[in-house]
């Protein structure tokens, strides 16, 4: 695997990488660890981040014109399908390559690098960089933090379902380079007063049917909160460790009558098909739908509502 990851890389002199629209954690740490390790590994090639759209906690994007991206080999990171990357210029490129963790429904790449067993995207990359290790190609502690993190973001500090011996033993050659886990968990999870004081405020607005916990944001909701709806939407953890939830979601009206939906479920209660009927996607406990009306919102929670019967019954 490591040479099909690494030989585009040393053919090309120019480095786009890419992720997904409104990253997350795992999308934009994985960038910037993918970048730290190719400037230590290959000290002459000039690595571009690419996207538009902000992530609070690492805000970083590089300008770059079209002519940069038609001399270079284009890696996309944590991105499922070809509509989700924030920049379709990726088509400039000379190559495509993806690097991905989600359940395969696109194979956009010209070189496709994909294992679904990987809890996140930068626990992918840190099993390539080990491979590479073996053969001279070095992780240094940067490159290291940014995988830790991207890491911890994913697996909500590796608690998820799809944490794994590799995702322990990737964290665990990761520590080697002497990262501050503390420092690391503490940037990662860590929040100002006025964001814990909307998590408190969304709390108390969940609703509860039958194993399914639900809360539903209108934008006049989101405007009084004082908190972007993308935030909101993250707020989803909350409710992570409630007994009675079998399945969990958070509706946000992004703009006018079109609310997107992120959702969770315990292990046994897999919802990335009920997401896809709505042209939603993502894992088998965490997905995500856009662009429903609240009419669409209100079926997605009688659909769960079913599922946790139905799996209920079978048990
Ligand atoms: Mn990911």
């Amino acid at each position: 695997m490591f040479t099909k990851f690494s030989v585009p890389i040393i053919e090309n002199q120019n480095i786009c990488i890419f992720r997904h629209s409104q990253p997350d954690g795992d999308a934009v740490c994985s960038q910037l660890a993918l970048k730290a390790w190719i400037e230590q590994n290959f000290r002459d090639k000039t690595v571009k981040i690419m996207g538009h759209d902000l992530f609070d906690a690492y805000p970083y994007v590089d300008e770059v014109d079209d002519e940069f991206i038609k001399s270079s080999l284009a890696i996309v990171l944590d991105t499922a399908n070809r509509e989700r990357i924030d920049d379709d210029r990726y088509k400039l490129a000379k190559k495509v390559m993806k690097i991905d963790h989600h359940p395969v429904v696109d194979d956009f790449g010209d070189i496709n690098i994909v294992n679904t067993r990987s809890a996140a995207t930068a626990e992918l990359l840190t099993i390539l960089f080990l491979d590479g290790d073996v053969i001279g190609y070095r992780v240094n502690e940067e490159c290291a933090k940014y995988l830790y993190a991207g890491i911890l973001y994913d697996t909500q500090s590796f608690t998820t379902s799809n944490t794994s011996q590799w995702t322990l033993n990737a964290a665990s050659s990761l520590a080697e380079t002497g990262i501050d886990i503390n420092q690391l968990y503490t940037k990662v999870f860590n929040k100002s007063l006025n964001s814990f004081n909307s998590a408190t405020k969304i709390r108390q607005k969940l609703q509860y049917s039958d194993g399914v916990g639900y809360v539903i944001m209108n934008a006049e909701e989101l405007s009084e909160l004082g908190i972007s709806p993308v935030e909101a939407k993250r707020c989803v953890s909350e409710f992570n460790n409630v007994d009675e939830l079998k399945i969990w979601l958070i509706a946000c009206e992004m703009a006018k009558g079109s609310f997107d939906i992120s959702m969770r479920s315990k292990k046994d209660y897999v919802i990335n098909e009920l997401a896809a009927s709505f042209n939603g996607g993502g894992h088998a406990n965490a997905c995500g739908i856009k662009g429903l009306s609240l009419a669409e919102v209100n079926n997605v929670i009688k659909e769960a509502i079913s599922l946790v019967k139905t799996i209920d019954i079978k048990d």
